[in-house]
């Protein structure tokens, strides 16, 4: 997972067209439930850390919350239509514990499961595969009051909530994810605050990525003994794509690369704790919290590693002179991510950028596949997310009202391109889901950010496929980058 500073940039500008990709390569798109669903305290639904934090005032941009987001919940339909019209081979959804467990524990809302069990049986009756995450961040609030991720028991709760979503599902789902980002859900969490539940107490955030590691081997060993078909199963990482700069720069890239993304691949995939983050960590806990049998259980085999990639980032140890540059720009509002690393430095990238503030760089993407291959290659791989919000333009054509979202078709051209690259280069790579289907909640931002291939009104709530919709469906039908 660690880059070499220079990495691949400038070798070229990956504006492919032609590409062809296997005819079994799988292009899909993703969305998750606080993000689209909004039905936010219907039929039983009880209520996240989402539904808390963006009511609290100051935490989301403009107060925006996820009470109606796309109204998906009651637009099902016509969104299953939406995606059939887009060719896509799958969808990536999320479940919203809520629903299924309104307290996070015990009782099963029946209606939460039904509202699921339409959804994959009108993607499977569409020719759609279904990709079920069963967390993207949307912990029932019952569980935050216990002490939420930073508490062993939620992850032990998370199991039994993987199997009664197993014994509901498990004769459809054709892939299982157990965690979406959970680099995400421990540390913009519980140490930055610029997530839900908005703590800032590095410790807890450590404790996350235990429990959320642990949560991800309980819930693989519940589904394996409940599902009844044969499905693959995967989790999702947000993988640093990390470039170091000048001669501290493969110390620094070292440090975050073992809290980003070792803590969590060390534990799932090699079955220990990178040494060198629990030495780096070692002022602030002594990890005592990781209790005998736990790496055993976190360590599943997974059929699929799911990669989200947005952009680069790039690090130094700071000098101590001076500010010390922080531009870090994955969510990271707030107090600092990174436990145990205020030494290091975020440094502004060359652009362009997207309406993240985030630096575009195919390369990147290219650059991490090939990496995480060469450490794992017997891993086959999925692109699980890749995307950008853009700031778009609806235009008033003689056919109607269009978004002719040029600078979106560029960005996912570089990208598919570098998919493909690294599909040349030997790596395992089963697939590729845009980020997103349609706008959505944007988290920290809410609804000022605009990710979606389809367009979201908000006051009518119509959906409207941008340029890059079309573009992307032409891609999905013919496995070939399109002109
Ligand atoms: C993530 C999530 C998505 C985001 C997307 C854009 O990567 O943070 O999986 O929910 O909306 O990444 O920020």
């Amino acid at each position: 997972m660690t880059q070499t500073a220079a990495g691949t940039a400038g070798r070229d500008d990956y504006r492919d067209s032609g590409l062809q990709f296997p005819a079994d390569f799988v292009f899909g798109s993703a969305t998750a439930s606080y993000q689209i669903e909004g039905a936010a305290s219907e039929d039983g639904r009880g209520s996240s850390i989402w539904d808390t934090f963006s009511h609290t005032p100051g935490r989301v941009v403009n107060g925006d919350t996820g009470d109606v987001a796309d109204d998906h919940y009651h637009r099902v339909e016509e969104d299953l239509d939406l995606m059939k019209s887009l060719n896509l081979d799958a969808y990536r959804f999320s479940i919203a514990w809520p629903r299924i467990q309104p307290t996070g524990r015990g009782p099963v809302n029946q209606a939460g499961l039904a509202f699921y069990s339409r959804l994959i049986d009108g993607l499977i009756s569409r020719g759609i595969t279904p990709v079920a995450t069963l967390y993207h961040w949307d912990l029932p609030q019952a569980l935050e009051d216990e002490g939420g991720w930073a508490n062993r028991a939620t992850a032990e709760a998370f199991g039994d909530y993987a199997r009664i979503v197993g014994e509901a599902f498990g004769d459809r789902v054709a892939v299982w994810t157990t965690l979406n980002e959970p680099w995400c859900s421990a540390y913009l969490g519980y140490a930055s605050g610029a997530h839900a539940p908005g703590r800032t107490e590095p410790v807890a955030a450590l404790r996350a990525v235990h429990h959320l590691n642990l949560a991800h081997g309980l819930a693989i060993r519940a589904l394996r003994e409940v599902v009844t078909n044969d499905p693959q199963y995967s989790v999702t990482l947000n993988l640093h794509a990390l470039r170091g700069e000048g001669t501290s720069g493969p110390e620094a890239v070292r440090r975050i690369d073992a809290l980003a993304n070792r803590c969590f691949t060390g534990p799932m995939l090699h079955g220990a704790y990178p040494a060198d983050l629990l030495e780096d960590t070692r002022a602030l806990t002594d990890w005592s919290f990781v209790e005998p049998g736990d790496l055993e259980t976190i360590r599943q085999r997974i059929d699929i590693l799911g990669i989200n990639y947005y952009s680069t980032t790039l690090v130094r140890v700071w000098s101590g002179e001076g500010e010390r540059a922080s531009a870090d720009g994955h969510k990271a509002v707030g107090a600092s991510p990174w436990p145990g690393a205020d030494d290091i430095e975020f440094l502004p990238q060359p652009g362009p950028y997207t309406e993240m503030g985030w630096n575009i760089e195919p390369s990147g993407l290219e650059e991490l596949l090939t990496a995480v291959h060469a450490e794992f290659p017997d891993q086959p791989l999925m692109v699980t997310e890749n995307g950008v919000a853009f700031d778009d333009v609806v235009s008033t054509d003689a056919g109607g009202p269009a978004v002719h979202d040029e600078n979106r078709v560029d960005y996912l051209r570089r990208h598919i391109t570098a998919v493909h690259r690294a599909l040349e280069a030997g790596v395992d790579l089963r697939g590729y889901f845009v980020w997103s289907l349609m706008d959505n909640f944007e988290w920290g931002y809410g609804y000022t950010k605009r990710f979606g291939i389809v367009r979201v009104d908000y006051d009518t709530l119509e959906r409207l496929p941008k340029d890059s919709a079309r573009w992307y469906a032409e891609l999905a039908a013919t496995k070939r980058i399109p002109a």
